[in-house]
């Protein structure tokens, strides 16, 4: 299937002017002290996210595709993400925050000029307009990664949104999901704007399980609370008993105790803990052990995806839960149009063809899986961007939050991070193996 030039052109646009508007809404409010800030140091100053996404623009579109020289060489090492650690770029002579902007509109209006004249197609980076797509999706995630700083920063609130509404149509009938044993296609050859690592399509063989209809609620994490769950060290894993030892961790981050009742701080607004909502702010560790204290565990990344895509009327993986329609607003919470996930259960619309309900949107999802390349595996266009992470340290996120955007947001793709990290907007939902107990794959 090909898509007609001038429609590629108009989307790769598209994709990169709502990038653009998103990031100005997370800088324009937010005064020059704010943004030359350290708001935590686990996150950059809202400056160098700027800039460096202007730089990332200019570094691929500019130099990679169109062969000019760096407009300003002097600053690429200073927003090269593997030079200089987040804790250390406050001290670096970052551009001023108006300089930034500047800088990065300078490179938009050039990419723009580029779009017009290039055709997409040719190359690996052209082909569907790959190469911009890739742009706007680093942008967006940037703009993920400004709205963590947002709601790590002190002081009165910056941002507003409206609230998600309530559920609409019937709640879920189950608390869980039966997919049936068999294999499935995981990853993607054929979405335009994959990243490496979603790639390439392969087929995978997943034993029968039972999956949560909908992720996990603050409710149903106070309970393990309430149960000691945060004291009891055979819930843990080793190093994740360490953590929370070692920093007194005994909530989700943001959390904190007022009497009886639990409270949280979100951008800036201090509120009671909605029960019916989905825990957000949880580490990997924190998600594993609740998982094993209700006698669960975390789906691996291959479960997460078979009861995302798998169709089992048509014997196929689809590109999200409900088929392969782009996501509206009646599909999923994305793209930061709320500052908080949806309550459990809402979303009918978006559930897939079983039932299982939020696999996109509201809340990233911890797997149980560390974040390993599939089977043909080809780092593209830069080994940066997944190869140098494959390994045991970091564990895969799947489906999304509210803060992410659809352009970066799919069936297939996969986010990762350290185990104790839950700054991001993490949470979890559980699984349980469904095996007939004794039984051994290929016998009847
Ligand atoms: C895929 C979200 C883990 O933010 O570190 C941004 C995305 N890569 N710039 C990150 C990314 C390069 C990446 N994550
Ligand atoms: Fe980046």
């Amino acid at each position: 299937m090909t898509t007609e030039p001038e429609l590629l052109r108009e989307r790769a646009a598209a994709a990169l002017t709502a990038a653009r508007v998103r990031t100005a809404g997370l800088t324009d409010a937010v005064s020059e002290a704010e943004l030359t800030a350290q708001h935590s140091p686990l996150m950059s100053p809202l400056v160098w996210d700027l800039a460096h996404i202007g730089n990332m623009e200019e570094l691929w579109l500019l130099r990679n595709v169109a062969g000019r020289d760096s407009m300003h060489p002097e600053i690429d090492p200073l927003y090269d993400a593997f030079e200089h650690p987040r804790a250390e770029r406050p001290k670096l002579p970052l551009l001023s925050p108006d300089a930034a902007r500047r800088y990065a509109a300078e490179v938009r209006g050039r990419v723009f000029d580029l779009l017009d004249r290039t055709p997409l197609e040719g190359t690996a980076l052209l082909d569907g307009g790959y190469v911009f797509g890739m742009i706007a999706q680093h942008e967006q995630q940037h703009d993920e990664t400004m709205l963590i700083t947002h709601q790590l920063r002190q002081g009165a609130p910056v941002l507003t949104a409206p609230d998600p509404d309530p559920p609409q149509g019937p709640p879920p009938t189950a608390t869980e999901v039966l997919i049936p044993a068999g294999p499935f296609t995981m990853g993607t050859s054929a979405e335009p704007w994959s990243l490496d690592n979603e790639r390439p399509a392969h087929r995978r063989e997943v034993e029968a399980f039972w999956i949560d209809t909908v992720p996990v609620t603050n409710a149903a994490y106070q309970e393990f609370m309430a149960d000691g769950g945060y004291h009891e060290e055979r819930w843990w894993e080793a190093p994740g008993w360490s953590e929370i030892r070692r920093h007194g961790i005994e909530a989700p981050l943001f959390w904190h105790r007022d009497g009886d009742t639990w409270l949280r701080r979100r951008f800036g607004v201090t509120e009671p803990v909605p029960g019916d909502e989905p825990v957000l702010h949880v580490s990997w560790y924190e998600a594993d052990a609740y998982a094993r204290w209700a006698g669960r565990r975390l789906p691996t990344e291959a479960e997460w995806e078979k009861a995302a895509r798998h169709d089992p009327a048509a014997g196929r993986s689809t590109r999200y839960p409900w088929g392969d329609a782009d996501p509206t607003p009646a599909h999923a919470n994305l793209g930061q149009r709320h500052l908080r996930p949806a309550r459990a259960g809402a979303y009918p619309a978006g559930a897939s063809p079983l039932g299982v309900r939020q696999l996109i949107g509201d809340v990233w999802e911890w797997t149980a899986s560390d974040f390993l390349p599939y089977p043909g595996f080809r780092a593209f266009p830069y080994r940066e961007y997944s190869e140098v992470f494959f390994g045991p340290e970091h564990k895969v996120l799947r489906g999304g939050s509210f803060a992410v955007d659809a352009v970066a947001c799919r069936g297939t793709f996969r986010n990762w991070d350290l185990p104790v990290r839950r700054q991001i907007f993490s949470g979890f939902r559980t699984a349980r193996g469904a095996a007939p107990a004794g039984s051994i794959a290929g016998q009847a």
